[in-house]
């Protein structure tokens, strides 16, 4: 007995058809809007509304993924006892990779950012949305299901939740302590959950600085043949 005799079943789709004029206007406002977004290390506690992040993981959850099998799970984390224990514990794992498990290559290559092993973003920010991929899926009968392109997904959809939060108004850090795996145990995770992405959600704080970086040019990123 397999799952695909029913006939797939498909829906009518048409997508709004814009004028020329139009699309060189939507590209550009969409260009600028994710370009004013900057990773923010610097949180104010003020509160956020939760209703927000709710239709900003939508906007995620509506992400393409490998047979549509939507692996990922989004926590998102107010409570200030967790947010202490997820601080110390990415603090343990930080400390040990900013002294021994980076190369000196890489501690270079994070100089221009001005980060070190602590990270107080992680108990100040008024919210954590700790990003979870499901390395399989569960059946019916709690057999596990084969997932695909697990990776290639859940970063589509943490780019989708990335831009709506900074379109909704709310500042973001992609944090990624390493390894991670004393999320999916502080925060309970079933066994097919593995931590993709921890990001720290909140206002920028009134005398946030970011480093001074540059965007690669289009002719650098963008080649026609
Ligand atoms: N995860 C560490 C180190 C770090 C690594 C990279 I690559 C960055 O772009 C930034 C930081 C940390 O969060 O400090």
């Amino acid at each position: 007995m397999t799952d695909h005799e029913d006939e797939p079943r498909f829906l009518p789709y048409a997508q709004e058809r814009l004028a020329e004029e139009a699309m060189r206007e939507r590209a550009r406002e969409f260009r600028e809007e994710v370009e004013s977004r900057r990773s923010v290390r610097f949180f104010s506690d003020e509160p956020i509304p939760l209703d927000v992040l709710d239709d900003c993981i939508r906007a995620a959850g509506s992400a393409p993924s490998g047979a549509h099998r939507q692996p990922w799970t989004f926590v998102v984390v107010t409570d200030p006892t967790i947010k202490r224990e997820i601080r110390l514990a990415a603090e343990v794992e930080e400390c040990e990779t900013y002294s021994n498990r980076m190369t000196d290559e890489w501690r270079e290559a994070l100089h221009p950012l001005g980060t070190n092993w602590e990270k107080p973003f992680l108990e100040i920010a008024p919210a954590l949305i700790a990003v979870f991929r499901h390395a399989w899926g569960i059946g019916p009968d709690g057999e596990r299901r084969t997932n695909y392109y697990t990776q290639e997904s859940v970063g589509i959809a943490s780019g989708f939740l990335l831009a709506a939060l900074h379109v909704a108004g709310v500042a973001t850090l992609t944090h990624t302590p390493s390894p991670m795996g004393f999320l999916a145990r502080i925060l309970e995770r079933p066994e097919n959950e593995r931590a993709y992405l921890l990001i720290p959600v909140g206002y920028p704080t009134e005398d946030c600085v970011v480093p001074d970086l540059v965007r690669k040019p289009l002719d650098e990123i963008r080649v026609r043949r």
